[in-house]
């Protein structure tokens, strides 16, 4: 176990998800075992208040592959970030613990191993997508990615869907992105596509396992906060 090479690091953020969490892991370790490659799975856990990291404890004494991460502060986007720079694997994957889509596992895993891409993107809004989140979820993927082109120069469909890459290729991108909260994703991307990262966006059909703990309308002010701090990045500081 120790010194082994791992091929593929999944990183998945986690926050109060006491409901999903044991057989969501369950169901990926099954999948990831399935696949015959070293794999490590990253939950990279901050703030929550429920049952999580009392049941992260009992995964990751089940399954030596599970590794966790914690702090106190709810933050999506640095809870990625740290999942991202603690991997070790050749080819990361970036999922959400109420998605898991392991088509998408498997196509960016063979697109990057092809070398036809260093980045795979999965995009909700790509033709062939199926998002199946409700309606005011999906408009607000439009409206994010439609300011991300006129603000940023943003030139794909969704900087929020699933993402594999090469690691050696990412890290040092990763490690430059100063926005955390729900546009580090963006960030990350847009600084891939500004320094000619060779991306792929593929289709995603998504189908969330529950509805997502906090309310839309309350993360519109972190949002505008978070943009106007992503603009200020990328377009004054580059
Ligand atoms: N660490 C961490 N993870 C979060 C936070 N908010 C959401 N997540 C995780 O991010 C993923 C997507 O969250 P979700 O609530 O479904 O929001 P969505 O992106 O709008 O679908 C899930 O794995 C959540 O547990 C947070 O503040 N911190
Ligand atoms: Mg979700």
């Amino acid at each position: 176990m120790e010194n082994r090479k791992i091929d593929i690091s999944v990183v998945i953020p986690v926050y109060n998800e006491e409901k999903i969490i044991c057989e969501s892991v369950d169901e990926l370790h099954k999948m990831m075992t399935g696949f015959g490659k070293n794999f490590e799975i990253i939950i990279s856990e901050n703030g929550s208040k429920d049952r999580t990291r009392e049941l992260l404890s009992g995964i990751c004494a089940k399954y030596s592959e599970v590794k966790y991460l914690t702090s106190d502060t709810p933050d999506y986007g640095a809870a990625l970030k740290k999942g991202i720079l603690a991997a070790q694997g050749e080819i990361v994957i970036c999922d959400e613990i109420d998605l898991g889509i392991y088509d998408f596992y498997r196509n960016s895993i063979d697109i990057i191993s092809g070398g036809e891409a260093d980045l795979v993107i999965g995009s909700k809004l790509l033709s062939g997508a199926k998002d199946e989140r409700p309606f005011f979820r999906h408009l607000a993927t439009i409206i994010i990615n439609f300011l991300l082109r006129i603000l940023l120069g943003f030139k794909g469909s969704d900087t929020h869907g699933l993402k594999s890459f090469r690691r050696e290729r990412l890290l040092p991108i990763a490690s430059k992105c100063l926005v955390t909260k729900d546009l580090f994703a963006s960030e990350f991307v847009i600084r891939a596509e500004r320094e000619n990262i060779k991306i792929k966006e593929i289709p995603l059909d998504v189908k969330e396992k529950r509805t997502p703990s906090i309310n839309l309308f309350r993360r519109v002010p972190n949002v505008i906060k978070n943009l106007i701090k992503l603009f200020y990045a990328l377009r004054i500081r580059g």
